[in-house]
């Protein structure tokens, strides 16, 4: 099998896999109350890259965590994820009616749902990294959950949405654009690695390499989702294309211009794989999946 090959059917199972976990985590849309499950199904089965939980099992490769555990922390990455992109979609917010190929969930259900949606999807993150037993030093895993904490809240994800919100229609330099996405993309790219790491028991030395690696990683695909938002259209993105430019928002595109951007997106790839040197062939996985969030095409 070419590395190509190999990499293709990695990516593939890992992504049947992720869909299984997040099906036996998710509560069954019988169950009270039905229309809220219903929409938190609605929400994350059947669609997205699966990007974070793919990074999850990669880095947990590096140090043959048990895939199991990859699992559970690439469901509360995920479920964190969705419940972003969510609240993100709605009139408040972004204010998009498709997403991942399919009408949003304020569009298919309404507003208050999509609202609950997130925020129930949010708490069962939280209730899913905690399973009892999910690395064998539950001070580790205590940890754990302070990371997923800090990466989605106010020093994270939500903290860099809010930039991100003030943004709009302003002239920002590049170093508050990397600041808005280190955090608004970033910090959840981050925390999907070093759960993975953790599963495997990584020590600081490898998670303050990977850290490294994982903010690289964050701002690479940031650059490269810019891209794609200026040259992709609406059926392959699976979202409205074109969005930043329509909505006046600052991106890598509008400061630097498409050429400059595609040349940053080649600096990150590079630094990222030069930040996994010291893993040798064990990171083979993120080096293959770098290289796949560069060329990928929604
Ligand atoms: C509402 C607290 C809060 C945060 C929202 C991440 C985010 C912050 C909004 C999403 C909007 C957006 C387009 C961000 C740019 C990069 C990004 C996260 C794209 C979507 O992620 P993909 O491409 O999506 O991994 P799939 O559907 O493949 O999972």
């Amino acid at each position: 099998m070419t590395p190509a090959n190999d990499f293709s059917v990695w990516m593939q199972s890992i992504q049947a896999r992720t869909e299984t976990a997040l099906d036996h985590r998710l509560p069954a849309k019988t169950i009270v109350p039905t229309r809220l499950h219903d929409a938190m199904r609605y929400a994350t089965l059947g669609g997205g890259k699966r990007v974070r939980p793919l990074l999850a099992h990669a880095a947990g490769s590096v140090f043959n965590a048990p895939a199991e555990a990859l699992d559970t922390v690439a469901s509360a990455v995920e479920m964190i994820h969705v419940y972003s992109l969510v609240h993100d979609d709605l009139p408040c917010m972004d204010d998009d009616v498709l997403r991942r190929g399919k009408p949003t969930v304020h569009i298919e259900f309404d507003e208050a749902t999509a609202m609950l949606v997130g925020d129930a999807l949010q708490a069962l993150a939280f209730q899913v990294l905690a399973t009892p037993s999910l690395v064998s030093d539950s001070q580790r895993q205590v940890s754990m959950l302070a990371l997923l904490g800090q990466a989605s809240g106010s020093r994270g994800m939500a903290g860099g949405q809010a930039v991100d919100l003030d943004s709009v229609g302003q002239q920002i330099t590049l170093e508050a654009l990397e600041f808005m996405h280190i955090h608004k993309t970033g910090a959840l790219i981050r925390a999907a690695v070093l759960l993975g790491a953790h599963c495997g028991n990584a020590d600081t030395t490898e998670l303050s390499k990977l850290a490294h690696y994982a903010n690289r990683v964050g701002l690479l695909f940031q650059v490269v989702d810019d891209i794609l938002d200026t040259e992709a259209d609406t059926a392959t993105l699976g979202k409205t294309a074109g969005k930043d430019e329509a909505q006046n928002k600052p991106t890598y595109v509008s400061l630097l211009g498409l050429s400059r951007a595609k040349a940053l997106a080649t600096e990150l790839r590079d630094e990222a794989h030069a930040a996994l040197v010291d893993f040798g062939d064990r990171a083979q996985r993120l080096h293959q999946l770098t290289d796949f969030i560069v060329a990928r095409s929604f």
